[in-house]
């Protein structure tokens, strides 16, 4: 893969977002580092994933519908109703087309981190988790608790996560993206077979 400039590529990224949402965006990408520092990941590779999560976060709902269509990327029920959602994958399109990054794991990265899937690399995890925990975050009563065990076990954080997400979801028609349950149970699974 080319090499990517970091400073330029945030100030790409600045341009296209709101302060607030760039704010985020910031506070994922150090995050990321963080965790990459902590679980043997390149460091460099989790900025570069933690710039470019929210990349298409600032497009219309009509625009991200539309990219996708013309890009054909299947948009699932889910989606449809929930047009935000496309974000990621949308992301992950304009990752690789307009800011040129060739690496499959970070575009899987951004492509996966609002959902997740079973089988995620340490990368996709990373961000992930640090979407949610980010500094800048207060959604959430047990985030001191997420954000400690975050340095500590990334399965279990990821499963504490999805936990979070689908309850709130709970109950909403059409709401709960597949792959977010999908997700979960594989992790759930996986934590059962653990010793
Ligand atoms: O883009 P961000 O706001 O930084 O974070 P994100 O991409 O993780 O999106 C967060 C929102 O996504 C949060 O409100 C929960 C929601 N979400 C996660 N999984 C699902 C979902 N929303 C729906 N409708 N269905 C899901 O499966
Ligand atoms: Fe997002
Ligand atoms: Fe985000």
């Amino acid at each position: 893969m080319a090499r990517v400039d970091i400073a330029e590529l945030r100030t790409k990224i600045k341009k296209t977002q709101d302060k607030k949402r760039f704010e985020h965006t910031l506070g994922v990408t150090y995050t990321a580092a963080c965790l990459a520092m902590c679980y043997d990941v390149d460091t460099e590779r989790a900025q570069i994933a933690g710039l470019l999560h929210d990349c298409a976060k600032c497009l219309s709902n009509d625009k991200k519908v539309s990219l996708c269509k013309k890009q054909s990327i299947e948009i699932n029920m889910t989606e449809a109703k929930n047009p935000f959602l496309l974000h990621a994958k949308a992301g992950a399109y304009l990752a690789e087309h307009k800011y040129g990054i060739g690496d499959e794991d970070i575009l899987n990265a951004v492509r996966y981190h609002t959902t997740g899937r079973p089988g995620m690399s340490t990368l996709e995890k990373i961000v992930f988790i640090a979407d949610y925990i980010e500094p800048g975050r207060d959604h959430s009563a047990r985030l001191p608790e997420l954000r400690r065990l975050a340095f500590q076990d990334l399965d279990r954080t990821l499963i504490e996560i999805l936990k979070d997400t689908l309850s709130y979801l709970d109950g909403l028609e059409n709401e709960i993206d597949p792959m977010t349950r999908r997700t979960y149970d594989h992790y759930i699974k996986i934590m059962d077979e653990k010793p």
